[in-house]
């Protein structure tokens, strides 16, 4: 018989076995243990009603398993073993919140050795840590599930007598992880060509649909409609979309003034598919042409993202970059007036940060700001091909009597997603125009043909 709420087509997760067979291969590296890793908690928005649910990163890069309530559990020894605990099947629960897999589906979906179902877990879970060398957790991440795993850790340790040993140390596995997380395999970056294709066509789409006297609102509305009809779950983080003095303020998002002709605006707005995040910031004129003192700052900082992305190579530091960018923005913020003195002495003073006041990069993947480390041994790491980053350099002048009043009130940031390959660098993003006789070719076009 057909349940109408289950998934069509039950696939084996390849992609994530073979990351859990490359941390079992780590962890055994350091000694072997018990790897676990819960899922993310469902939190309650108000009364009975949760904020939508977003299954943990590191989690689902092991498992692909959306459901909430779960645990994977991995033994690593001479051979490894993995378990995953998940909601038990109970069809009055599913009529009122849906479709579970049950440990039993679950078990051949994930492709591990054992399921059962959640509700066994405390149980269970002081025999899982009994005569393990480690514990691989992450501690302090959710109080909640901390307290669960120090009471089967009581538990083994009151049980020492019957010759049972509790594990010596307690290890972050997300250690590991953030490492194999920051290297896409095919499978991911798969997934996040599709994500920023969804993108692009939603930032394409609100430039095509802005008009002076449109609410910021609105352009927001039509970035969630073409993310959402094209199967993305959910945006990757609150939506910037930012006109006039908004463009200066870096984290806005009211998103509910009117916009004006003679305005920029500056949108940062990325949609999630399954799991991963897409992240790209447009500005444009609102009345579909640049001008002025607008447009000479848009000029400069398309030229330092020129500058950033071209350093993006494999084997660069991962700061050659954002020192790419900062030295052509700081030419062009002397050039403009907007600061005095020489590249140098402005570079070493850093007096540029009150235009410029955050960095250039940031990782991307499943989270936004994706997992990994930026530096190693206290030394900006190298980039390698796998890696994928941002490159979104920015200016943002707010008015003020020392500043030419053309400036006044001017914001742009533009950001792209960028691949590092074996010879070089992807623009997974680059379908959304940028050059100023593009972005104007578009806009004049979308208000020829309605
Ligand atoms: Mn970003």
């Amino acid at each position: 018989m057909n349940n109408p709420t289950r998934p069509t087509a039950i696939t084996l997760l390849a992609p994530h076995s073979a990351r859990r067979t490359r941390l079992a291969e780590r962890v055994g590296c350091c000694g072997g243990g018990v790897v676990i890793v819960p899922t993310a908690p469902e939190r309650m928005r108000n009364r009975d009603n949760d904020h939508p649910y977003r299954f943990d990163s590191y989690f689902h890069y092991l498992t692909g398993f959306t459901e909430p309530g779960a645990v994977l559990v991995m033994l690593v020894g001479e051979s490894t073993r993995s378990i995953l605990f998940c909601l038990p099947k109970n069809l009055e629960r599913e009529t009122w919140d849906g479709f579970r897999h049950g440990p039993e589906a679950a078990c051949t979906l994930v492709g591990v050795d054992e399921a059962y179902s959640i509700d066994e877990f405390d149980q269970r879970l002081p025999e899982l840590l009994g005569n393990q060398n480690a514990l691989w957790y992450a501690l302090a991440e959710d109080k909640e599930f901390d307290d669960r795993i120090f009471a089967g850790l009581n538990t083994v340790r009151a049980n020492a007598r019957s010759g049972v040993r509790a594990p010596a140390d307690i290890r972050n596995v997300h250690t590991l992880l953030d490492e194999m997380r920051l290297f896409k395999d095919a499978h991911e970056l798969d997934i996040m060509r599709r994500s920023a294709a969804i993108n692009t066509g939603a930032h394409r789409r609100a430039m095509r649909a802005t008009r002076p006297g449109m609410f910021e609102y609105e352009i927001e509305a039509e970035l969630l409609h073409e993310f959402r009809r094209h199967g993305s779950q959910s945006v990757a983080y609150n939506s910037i979309v930012a006109s006039g003095p908004n463009a200066c303020v870096l984290h806005y998002n009211a998103n509910s003034r009117q916009m004006q002709e003679g305005e920029l605006l500056l949108i940062d707005a990325g949609c999630e598919l399954d799991g991963y995040a897409s992240d790209i910031t447009r500005t444009f004129p609102i009345g579909g042409r640049f001008s002025g003192g607008a447009k000479a700052v848009y000029e400069l900082v398309l030229a330092s993202q020129d500058a950033a992305i071209a350093a993006c190579q494999p084997n660069a530091s991962f700061s050659a970059p954002h020192d790419a960018a900062v030295k052509v923005l700081v030419q062009g913020m002397l050039d403009l007036g907007l600061l005095q003195g020489s590249l140098d002495s402005v570079l070493e003073s850093g007096s540029f940060r009150r235009f410029y006041m955050h960095r250039t990069s940031h990782w991307l993947g499943l989270d936004v700001h994706d997992a990994g480390e930026y530096k190693v041994n206290n030394l900006w790491r190298p980039l390698r091909p796998g890696m994928v980053l941002t490159i979104e350099p920015g200016c943002y002048i707010r008015a003020a009597d020392d500043v030419p009043e053309a400036f006044w009130n001017v914001g742009v940031r533009i950001e792209d997603n960028i691949l590092i390959t074996n010879d070089g660098h992807e623009n997974l993003t680059a379908a959304v125009p940028s050059k100023v006789a593009e972005i104007e070719a578009l806009m004049a076009e979308a208000r020829e043909h309605g």
